[in-house]
């Protein structure tokens, strides 16, 4: 098939999905062009059968806003009479799926563009809510001839919310379980942590949803218990804040801020448990990349995360907001080796037998191919 892929190109976890997905299925022989403002970052290296479109902004001095929705609309018309698209997936709604609907309606008569659109969390949970976007959001999702949702949770939240009328398939988040493996480097955690110290991760951007703060607060607990140290990797809106929690709290010996970073794999594979807190999270991509490399995960009971992680099996789930609960069961596994290496194992195998790379593509293909015969 040919198939156009518009995303964010920077980082977060649906142009994460999106440039993968991308990847694996030029890899089955599916011609693939991603159609966005900038090189998603993923697409690092050359891979054969994908080709990148840049949507090019104009700027004139009466468009006080940039046009980026019909720029976007433009160039998927472009390239998809161009290229002979089949179908073109854009993921997360705003603005992508009104720009696809707008390409559709463009090429009428012309060339049957297929759409389907991928709700990836924020843009359902957030923006999508506020009172001037919402009837866009469910006219652009009714509209395609397709849909999916990265949970279970995000399907009906999307249903409920905006009583769409519209059948919506949950095809996960997933991992390259072969990258995204255990591979223990002392030499890092030697230069991470002193011989003997747990080390605690989290990796997000930074935004008030990831409550990261409370990340630190539950740090603060485990390292009088346990020696310890706390790795932040990322960056984001909150990231002054955390520094000024890490200070008042006499931290900044055992916290360390790694910004953002490549090599994520060695360091998770180094790491012994990850913390994700969230006050939002439709699936929780980050997680899952943690648990492929053996990590336990303590999380909140929030969105999709139950999901993913199972309690009492491959980590443990409190309340939002529950610090002491969520430190009591760290220490509880840091504490326990036995419980830890069958949390540990448990995680990677949940990652490997239902959200690797390997499973979930051929659910997309397969997506597809209904929209296709639609
Ligand atoms: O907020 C983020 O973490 C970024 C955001 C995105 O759209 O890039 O992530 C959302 O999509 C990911 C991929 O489907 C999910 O794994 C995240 O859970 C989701 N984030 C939230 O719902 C807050």
């Amino acid at each position: 098939m040919k198939i156009g892929i518009t995303c964010y190109p920077t980082y977060g976890g649906s142009g994460v999905i999106a440039t993968e997905l991308g990847k694996a299925l030029a890899l089955r022989g599916h011609q693939v062009h991603f159609i966005s403002y900038a090189l998603p970052f993923r697409l690092n290296s050359f891979v054969e059968n994908v080709v990148f479109h840049e949507v090019e902004m104009s700027s004139y001095p009466l468009f006080e806003f940039p046009l980026y929705t019909l720029a976007l609309a433009s160039k998927m018309v472009e390239v998809a009479e161009f290229e002979k698209l089949d179908l073109l997936h854009v993921h997360y709604a705003i603005p992508h799926a009104s720009s696809a609907y707008l390409a559709k309606q463009m090429l009428k008569g012309k060339h049957d563009l297929k759409v389907t659109t991928t709700l990836h969390g924020t843009d359902i949970t957030l923006v999508g809510l506020e009172p001037s976007f919402l009837p866009l959001v469910k006219f652009s999702i009714e509209q395609s001839d397709g849909a999916t949702a990265v949970s279970r949770f995000l399907k009906e939240k999307t249903l409920t919310n905006y009583n769409i009328n519209k059948e919506i398939e949950v095809i996960p988040n997933f991992v390259d379980t072969q990258v995204y493996k255990p591979m223990k480097d002392d030499c890092i955690k030697r230069r991470l942590a002193a011989k003997g110290e747990k080390i605690l991760v989290h990796t997000s951007n930074f935004r008030q949803v990831k409550r990261v703060t409370d990340v630190i607060k539950i740090f603060d607990i485990v390292q009088k218990e346990i020696q310890s140290k706390l790795l932040l990797i990322g960056d984001g809106p909150d990231r002054s804040e955390c520094e000024r929690l890490t200070r008042q709290l006499d931290l900044n010996d055992k916290v360390k801020f790694l910004g953002k970073q490549e090599g994520l794999v060695e360091i998770l594979s180094c790491s012994d448990l990850f913390v994700i807190p969230s006050q939002s999270e439709s699936f929780g991509l980050a997680a899952l990349e943690a648990m492929a490399c053996g990590l336990p995960v303590i999380s909140s009971s929030v969105g999709g995360l139950p999901e993913l992680v199972k309690h009492n099996e491959s980590g443990f789930i409190a309340e939002i907001g529950d610090v002491e609960r969520m430190a009591k069961y760290a220490i509880d596994l840091l504490t326990n080796e036995k419980k830890y290496k069958i949390f540990s194992k448990n995680s990677r195998d949940r990652a490997v037998n239902l959200f690797d790379i390997s499973k979930v593509v051929p659910l997309y293909e397969e997506h597809y191919r209904k929209i296709m015969e639609s």
